[in-house]
Formats: C-alpha cells, structure tokens, sequence
C-alpha cells in the first residue's frame, strides 16, 4: 500500500505513535509519505521507502494567522496524486483529519481513502473547544475508518460527539528492543547503589499535574534517599523549579529537556510518575513498564487499560498525592516487590503492546478502508 501519514512533529505522544508506525509500516514493505511543516522527532533519518514532504508555511502581511490547514490540505492532495497513494492516516482530528478530508475532496485522479486516529486531547480538550466542535464530529463522521488509542477514548468520543459509526480500538504500541538499549550517559548512575530514581516525561502542560509529581516526590524524598529526573519541556517546567525551590529540593532535581530516545533514560529510573488528570492511553507509561520500570499514576482515562493496579504498578484518584507518594514508597523500599512489579511490568508491555501485534491491525483497518 501507498500511505499517507499527517502528524504533529514536535515531541509528544501522537507524533511518535505516527512515526513510528509508518517506519514499521515501511519495514513491512508499504510506502510511506510523512506531510508535515517539519520533520517529525523520531524521524532523523528516513529509512527505505520513507518519504518526507514538506508544508511552507509563508507569512503573508493581509493574513494575521497563516491558514496551515489549507496549506497542509494542498501539500496533502499533492503528494497524494504524486505518489499515487491509496490511504491519507491523519493523527489527531484537527487539523489533520479535516485537512486529509479536505484534499480527499481535491484529489480527482483516485479514490484516496482517509484513516484517522484520535489520540486524545483532540476530543477531550482541544475538540470539545466550541470553535472546533463542529469540524472535529464532521471530520470524524466523514473519514473512510477511525480508531481511537483506547476504549476510554471510544466511549469518550462517543458521549462528547454522539457519533454512531464505527471506531475501532487499537491500542499504542512499543518496540521490545528498543527498551533493551544501554542506559544513557546524560544520566550518570548513582554514586550510592541505594539511592532511587523516579522519572516523569512529558510535554509539561497542565494536564500533566506537575505540582503533583513534585509534591509526591518531595514526600518521597523525605523517606527515601532518592533523585527525580525531568524528561522534555514545556510550560509548566517553570513550575516544578519554583516549586523544587520552595520545597528546598532542587539540588535533587534533574532537567534533562527533550529528547529524540526515552528508552535509555527510562533504563536508569527505578520508578514513573504520570499523576495526570487526563490521558486518553498514557504512552510514556507503556514505555516505561516497557522498560521494567513500575508506574505510578493516575487512575483515570485510558491508564488502567496500560497500568494494572496492584501488579504492574499503582493507580489513585487524580490529585492524591499522599496515595500516590505511600505506594511509591513501598515499592522502592521493598526490593522483592519492586522486582516481582517490574518484570510484570515488562512482561505485560511485551505481550499486549508489541508493535509486531498492532502494526497488523493498522493494516487490517487500511484494508477495510480501500474495500469499503
Ligand atoms: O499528552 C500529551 O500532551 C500529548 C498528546 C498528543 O496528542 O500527542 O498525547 C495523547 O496521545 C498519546 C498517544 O496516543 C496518548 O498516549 C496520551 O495519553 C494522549 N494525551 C492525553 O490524552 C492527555
């Protein structure tokens, strides 16, 4: 198949599901387009039968805010008649979704068929934003096949757009070997064997809850000898200083920034924090346990369907830190536990989420796409 992929490029959990579906998609034989206004993170170098195609985005005087939807919709109906390509994959409804459907509609030489793929914040904060209601249930409604990254996000879709078609779950995926790499050097090990290392990425905006991720360490910290360590960036990084500040642990604080490879990050931390108040699936916690690392969060959204209480980590109510805090510190005090969850952990990542396992479902959907 001649595949078609729009995705935010910048760091955050959408693009990487993307990316690294359509390098798999490419391993398996397909070709692949990647159309965006810049390259996606985890796309560096393009492999066999990748391509990348780029959206110019010019600033016009007459224009206050440079219309990209349009702008991707042609890049998309270009590249699509160029390529000859079958199916347009579109993650997140908006823009992308309404931009593939857009240069469906351009596109008159073939029948280009339009898969899209909720991530998330697209229905439960962006879409849901009055202005973009509208576009977000039309776009849903008219492409040829939409899945959705967990059966949160199906039922979440299906109470906040009172849509009737189909939307097929199919789940997030992480690559086993990636998670077997050598721990990265920008994180030196422990001076002393004993000290822990709790680990939070993410793109730093308040849905992650970063007060809360400082507070329970903070409470961990003054029972554990422990350093938490701070993967990407974003608004709220500024937060987690003042707050490390005023809490007198900074110096137990480490900001890495963004990064291309979580893996051999997560191959040093001894425990992961997401507290957010929402995550449609939570795939920096799939990426953890993928590593054998055990996840503290939140129980709420798609997480349990990642995170099983009591086996492969611990889940509690969105702002309970002192839950969240006395789990942590059981687990890192108790080395046969901590074992017993990481490996469950791991075990777990491997047998439910192996990209060889969804990678084929994506396919199966693009076929019953073209057939339909
Ligand atoms: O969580 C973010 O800030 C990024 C966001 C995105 O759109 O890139 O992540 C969403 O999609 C990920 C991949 O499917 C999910 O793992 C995240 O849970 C989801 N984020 C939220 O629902 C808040």
């Amino acid at each position: 198949m001649k595949i078609g992929i729009c995705c935010y490029p910048s760091h955050g959990g959408s693009g990487v599901v993307a990316t690294e579906l359509g390098k798999h998609l490419a391993e398996r034989g397909h070709e692949v387009a990647f159309v965006s206004y810049d390259t996606p993170l985890r796309l560096s170098e393009l492999p066999p039968r990748v391509s990348f195609h780029e959206v110019e985005i010019e600033q016009y005087p007459l224009l206050k805010h440079f219309p990209y939807t349009l702008a991707l919709a042609s890049k998309l109906a270009e590249v699509a008649e160029t390529h000859e390509l079958d199916i347009l994959h579109a993650h997140y409804a908006i823009p992308f979704g309404a931009a593939a459907l857009l240069a469906k509609q351009i596109v008159r030489s073939r029948d280009v068929k339009v898969a899209l793929t909720l991530h998330g914040t697209d229905i439960t904060l962006v879409g849901n934003n009055a202005s973009f209601k509208p576009v977000t249930k039309m776009t849903i409604e008219n492409a040829d096949a939409v899945t959705v990254v967990s059966q949160f996000l199906k039922d979440e879709t299906i109470r906040q757009f009172d849509v009737q078609r189909e939307l097929r779950v199919i789940y997030n995926f992480i690559d086993p070997e990636r998670h077997e790499l050598e721990p990265c050097p920008c994180i030196p090990q422990c001076s002393m064997n004993s000290q822990k290392t709790i680990m939070h990425i993410s793109n730093f905006r308040p849905v992650k809850r970063i007060r809360d991720v400082i507070a329970v360490f903070a409470k961990i910290c003054a029972s554990v000898d422990s350093r938490l360590i701070l993967v990407g960036d974003g608004p709220d990084a500024i937060v987690a200083r003042e707050m490390g500040q005023e809490l007198g642990i900074l110096d137990r604080i480490k900001f890495i920034g963004i990064v291309d490879r979580v893996a051999p990050l997560l191959a040093r931390a001894d425990l992961f924090l997401l507290p957010s108040s929402t995550e449609s699936f939570g795939l920096v916690a799939l990426e953890a346990m993928a590593s054998g690392v055990p996840v503290i969060a939140s129980d709420v959204g798609g997480i349990p369907e990642v995170v099983e209480h009591g086996r492969t980590g611990f889940l509690a109510p969105v702002g309970d830190v002192d839950a969240m805090a006395s789990y942590a510190i059981n687990l890192l005090t108790h080395a046969e536990d901590h074992c017993r969850f990481g490996m469950a952990a791991q075990e777990h990542a491997r047998k439910k989420f192996d990209y060889r396992l969804i990678v084929p479902q994506y396919e199966k959907m693009y076929e019953d796409a073209l057939n339909s």
